[in-house]
């Protein structure tokens, strides 16, 4: 291996010595552990220490670093005391994720450091954000994120590369190549030669260097991040390297052929550094013994603070409230009584744009937003108010763009994502469910995120655009779900869910955006997430509903003369307002629950549920549900209605006040 000092000091080339000791001897000491049964599982970075190392070294200390599960380097380097580092292996409270989540599955804000999800690509993107976000405060920042090799077969991969690329984001994509995703050698993975040549198909600049070459990954990534800062544009690096030991310890290595092994042995990071040093008498065999004992000082004194610490105890109201970012929302009235015919499609429009002004950190990104104004005009006239860097086209790249908006609340910046039509969402849908729900919960960082959804079917838009998909979210503890069925909670809604901390989704309804107008609130005003609104009073029986079956319950109420209803609007779907569902089922002791989207799994289910367990004594007839098909939302004008509920509402309710 040939190593080329340039210009860089003995201090600077000992220090690359004794960070790359750091890794190699803590694994070793992690073996031993596993091997005790002390540790529940170990992904190995012997080997491919050096890519961390050269990494984390060429950076600045607030320069924020996405490391894998290889990377124990990246976190030894930027000095994570061993003892929360062992706490956390431990699954114990002084480790960063209060037990909650595992080995390198963590962040910390003050090492500038991101951990991954197991998910392994949407990592990739949050490093997109956090660059943006730099690069709207004109912070001249490097950010650095770390893949696999086949980590980069995943979409996620391609989404961030062409996202940063589009929007000339200061991100080095450090991609791993170690030959194998677990036991998928290179050839059955991709059949491109070197990620290299990917560089020009997303038009930006890539490099290779020897991976397990300390000095050039240094050397190479610390010009880079240079280049990077001064002229912001993403770059990939591809860093050849080999996965000396199982893919986690368990699982071996039997497929891999011996000579690659024996190979790559000879290649070994540390060793070679090592004997180069020495033979350029920059450190003598005494220093490594002198580094050696010091570091084992430090381990042995990290392991012994963790091994003392307790096991955590389970406490349920913890768990529970700590998936959500703290915030007691303050309901904000308007300031003057002036109001304004709007219709829900404008009062949507004036909420945003009012939050725009509000929150000069908020930031909105959707497809076709920009000049255009939206697909549903929505943002029509933003972009001369509040310029191109706040109100972004984006490319589609669904997934990327919701996982930028977690690596600007990183960086406490507000972001509005729209969904061209709700059920795109599913190429996004990792993102918000394993990455947005749950990263307060795993490391007490907040999704600062609304996921903005035009939902619902009447339009005759076919089956991927017509979707009613709240109950996935609904299931997904960490989000918030607000559905409002009138322009006043429209807006009052959207206000509400940018100013909450958390992710929320946040549905409108398509078919009410130009048929549905009302006398509005000029001024910024919230409403309460997790109120519901009585929008009708009656005695005979209770329609539980929200978004067009509001209006649907309405509607045919008006033909029962002889039967009065509570019309419940619930407007939040997460939390749901469970006070006004117990009330209203004691108050006419009949509840039909009527929702738009398909029967089974909606959230009606879970609702009926709660009343029957809850509210039992004060029912007089079962809970009745009405709902779509389940069925895909067909197309032609007759199948949709037959699809859709209202045509069976009216009988429905005679079925309940008959019962
Ligand atoms: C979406 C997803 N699919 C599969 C896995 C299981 N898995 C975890 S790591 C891994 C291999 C990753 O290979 P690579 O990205 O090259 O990283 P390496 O382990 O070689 O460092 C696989 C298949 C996963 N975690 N996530």
């Amino acid at each position: 291996m040939h190593f080329d000092r340039k210009n860089y000091s003995d201090k600077i080339l000992k220090e690359l010595y004794e960070a790359l000791l750091r890794p190699r001897m803590i694994e070793e000491k992690m073996l031993i552990l596993l091997r005790q049964g002390k540790i529940s599982k170990w992904f190995s970075g012997i080997g491919q220490e050096a890519i961390s190392i050269g990494s984390t070294k060429a950076l600045e200390n607030d320069e924020y670093i996405l490391p894998m599960h290889r990377n124990l380097g990246v976190f030894t380097t930027r000095d994570v005391p061993y003892s929360r580092l062992f706490a956390q292996f431990q699954g114990k409270l002084s480790g960063f994720t209060n037990g909650r989540d595992r080995s390198f599955h963590f962040g910390t804000n003050d090492h500038h450091i991101v951990g991954m999800i197991s998910h392994l690509g949407p990592q990739l993107a949050v490093a997109d954000g956090i660059a943006l976000a730099n690069q709207l405060t004109n912070q001249k920042k490097a950010t650095l994120v770390f893949t696999g090799d086949g980590g980069a077969s995943e979409g996620d991969f391609h989404e961030a590369l062409n996202v940063a690329a589009v929007w000339d984001l200061p991100v080095i994509f450090v991609v791993e190549n170690n030959g194998y995703g677990l036991s998928t050698p290179s050839n059955e993975q991709f059949r491109f030669k070197s990620f290299v040549d990917k560089g020009p198909g997303y038009g930006i600049d890539a490099i290779k260097v020897d991976g397990n070459n300390v000095l050039e990954v240094y050397d190479t990534l610390k010009q880079l991040a240079e280049n990077v800062r001064r002229n912001p544009h993403p770059v990939i690096v591809e860093a050849m390297t080999f996965r000396m030991r199982g893919h986690e310890e368990a699982s071996g290595t039997k497929y891999v052929p011996k000579e690659l092994m024996e190979k790559w042995a000879k290649k070994d990071p540390l060793e070679n550094y090592e004997k180069y040093l020495l033979k350029e008498k920059v450190i003598t065999e005494a220093d490594i013994k002198k580094y050696r004992k010091a570091i084992q000082k430090d381990i042995d004194e990290g392991l012994e603070k963790a091994y003392a610490e307790e096991m955590p105890q389970a406490t349920t109201d913890k768990e529970l409230a700590d998936m959500y970012a703290p915030f007691v929302q303050e309901v904000k009235s308007p300031s003057t009584e002036t109001k304004s015919t709007k219709r829900y499609v404008d009062a949507i429009s004036d909420g945003l744009r009012q939050s725009l002004e509000k929150y000069p950190e908020l930031v909105v990104m959707g497809q076709d937003i920009a000049e255009y104004g939206g697909v549903f005009k929505i943002t029509e006239g933003f972009v001369d108010k509040f310029g191109k860097g706040r109100i972004r086209n984006t490319p589609l790249c669904e997934s990327a763009i919701i996982g930028i908006g977690l690596g600007m609340s990183i960086k406490k910046q507000k972001s509005v994502v729209e969904m061209q039509f709700a059920d795109f969402v599913t190429c996004g849908f990792n993102q918000i469910v394993n990455n947005l729900a749950k990263s307060h919960y795993r490391w007490g960082q907040n999704a600062d995120v609304v996921v903005r959804m035009p939902t619902g079917a009447g339009v005759a838009a076919g089956p991927f655009h017509s979707q009613s998909n709240e109950a996935w979210f609904f299931h997904t503890p960490g989000l918030k779900v607000v559905y409002p069925s009138n322009p006043a909670d429209a807006k009052g809604l959207l206000c509400a869910a940018i100013e909450d901390p958390n992710p929320v989704i946040y549905f409108e309804h398509k078919f009410l955006y130009r048929s549905l107008s009302d006398d509005i609130h000029d001024d910024y005003y919230t409403i309460e997430i997790g109120k519901a609104n009585l929008v009708e009073e009656g005695t005979d029986l209770s329609i539980i509903t929200y978004g067009m079956g509001v209006h649907w319950a309405k509607e045919v109420m008006q033909t029962l003369p002889e039967l009065s209803a509570d019309i419940l609007d619930l407007r939040s779907l997460l939390p749901w307002d469970k006070e006004a569902v117990e009330a209203t089922v004691k108050k006419t002791n009949r509840v039909l629950i009527l929702h738009e989207d398909c029967m089974t799994g909606g959230i009606g289910g879970e609702i009926s549920a709660w009343i029957s367990e809850h509210c039992f004594r004060h029912l007089d007839a079962p809970v009745l549900r009405e709902a779509s098909l389940d069925t895909a939302v067909p197309f032609s004008p007759a199948l949709e209605q037959n699809f859709l509920p209202k045509g069976r509402l009216k009988q429905k309710i005679k079925d309940l006040v008959e019962f």
